[in-house]
């Protein structure tokens, strides 16, 4: 597909073949490679506010915001500021600090069941870390979790998995042993009846039913009513621990993420990339009781040299300061988001194209579709053929979208909303072309 993309420019694709020598498939996360797209990907040399810039000089309108991160947008002063302090002051210890704590108390003070936290690196960490807790606290060891939900690279989550596994056609990866993929359970998303099938096959014997409260990467698809509140009666009813894998929606779809936004209460939550402010960060936490399995305070092992890292807890402290500082933060990203809904809309009931914007707040996917999109199967129908087609000429048109259909984009509080009319319009022009 490589002969459509006008992408990359030279100095981007110089790079990428320097890269590709030494690096697996010349990325270090699969869906940077735009193999789901075609083409060459773009390096990034520098980002402001709602754009970046790649290493030829072209700026782009920026919805990718490293993937969730940058909800203030790129380079806002007050992260700047404080990593900027931080480092002065050292930039880890491997010892306790009080950025930690102070994050801690942050994050309890959002999420209503978040009653203890732990820091980790990643959300993959996170997701596999709340995974042994509740299969120690538990004694079981089944989870169940829903086909194209995605929670990091794990190996438990690496069956149906969606995000960068399900378009590289590796949501089986090889590398999982039989015995992991034997203990993973699936269902459908939004399949309730699926979900309690699974728990009279397996009564008494699953640890876990892990979820994207909104599903982030299979593109954006929202739990229809009552979904999430029927998953905590089971869960409640059979002892099985609650996860609610908030690495993408916590701090993104309301103050106090997708449980506060759908009214629903996690035994587990997992958190990452706000929290981060863009630098490296996890965080799994909930009830106390759970809680106080994690060692040291209770046997169920978990550890890490650069967990609490004070660079990454001062980014992420900033963020979540800046966003509670700032008024209307939420209704704002709304408010553009709907704009957004409503330009591509207004372009869709024009031309008849078979497409449909998913959105939830600030998170959106346009789907190749001309179904509403409930589920893995809904989504794996879309014409990918002709979202790459699209993607391309967005890029063309200088707004850089999500390298699949198959992935959220991400509003920031940076956008403007002469940045979503300049969307609109490219994206009427992208589809015509898309379509011609
Ligand atoms: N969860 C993100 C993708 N859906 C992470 C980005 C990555 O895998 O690189």
């Amino acid at each position: 597909m490589s002969d459509q993309s006008p992408s990359a420019g030279p100095v981007s694709a110089a790079l990428f073949e320097r890269a590709e020598r030494l690096i697996p498939g010349g990325v270090n996360s699969p869906v940077r490679a735009f193999r789901a797209v075609g083409g060459t990907p773009l390096f990034i040399a520098r980002a402001r506010g709602s754009r970046v810039e790649d290493e030829d000089g072209r700026s782009y309108l920026d919805y990718i915001g490293s993937w969730g991160p940058m909800i203030l947008g790129h380079g806002h002063p007050a992260v700047v500021d404080a990593i900027r302090s931080q480092i002065a002051q050292g930039a880890s210890f491997g010892a306790p600090c009080r950025l930690e704590v102070e994050m801690a108390e942050e994050l309890v003070a959002r999420v209503p069941s978040l009653e203890r936290v732990r820091m980790v690196n990643s959300g993959t960490e996170a997701t596999m870390a709340a995974v042994r807790l509740a299969r120690g606290a538990t004694g079981r060891s089944k989870i169940v979790k829903f086909e194209g939900c995605y929670h990091g690279h794990g190996d438990a989550f690496l069956i149906k998995a969606g995000s960068g596994a399900a378009t590289f056609g590796v949501p089986d990866s090889p590398g999982v042993t039989k015995g992991t993929a034997h203990d993973t359970l699936t269902a459908a998303f939004n399949d309730l009846a699926g979900v309690a099938l699974r728990f009279a096959e397996h009564p008494r014997d699953i640890a876990a039913v892990i979820v994207e409260p909104v599903v982030g990467n299979m593109g954006v698809v929202s739990p229809r009513p009552g979904f999430l509140e029927g998953l905590r009666d089971l869960c409640t009813r059979d002892g099985t621990v609650l996860i609610l894998d908030e690495v993408m929606t916590g701090f993104r779809v309301a103050r106090g993420g997708a449980q506060e936004r759908f009214g629903v209460r996690a035994d587990l939550t997992t958190l990452g990339k706000i929290i981060g402010g863009g630098l490296p960060v996890g965080a799994y936490g909930g009830r106390s009781d759970l809680m106080a399995q994690v060692a040291p305070e209770g046997p169920v092992y978990q550890a890490g040299t650069l967990s609490g890292n004070p660079l990454a807890m001062a980014a992420g402290l900033a963020t979540l300061r800046q966003i509670e500082a700032t008024d209307g933060f939420y209704e704002t990203l709304e408010r553009l988001g709907s704009r957004l809904e409503a330009g591509v809309a207004a372009h869709l009931a024009r031309s008849g194209y078979p497409c449909r914007l998913a959105r939830v707040g600030s998170m959106w996917t346009l789907f190749f579709t001309g179904d509403e999109v409930r589920d893995w199967n809904g989504a794996s129908r879309c014409d990918t053929s002709r979202f790459a087609r699209f993607f391309h000429e967005m890029l063309r048109r200088g707004v850089s979208l999500a390298p699949s259909q198959f992935e959220a984009n991400f509003l920031s509080i940076a956008h403007t909303e002469a940045d979503i009319d300049e969307t609109c319009a490219a994206a009427g022009d992208a589809l015509a072309v898309a379509w011609a």
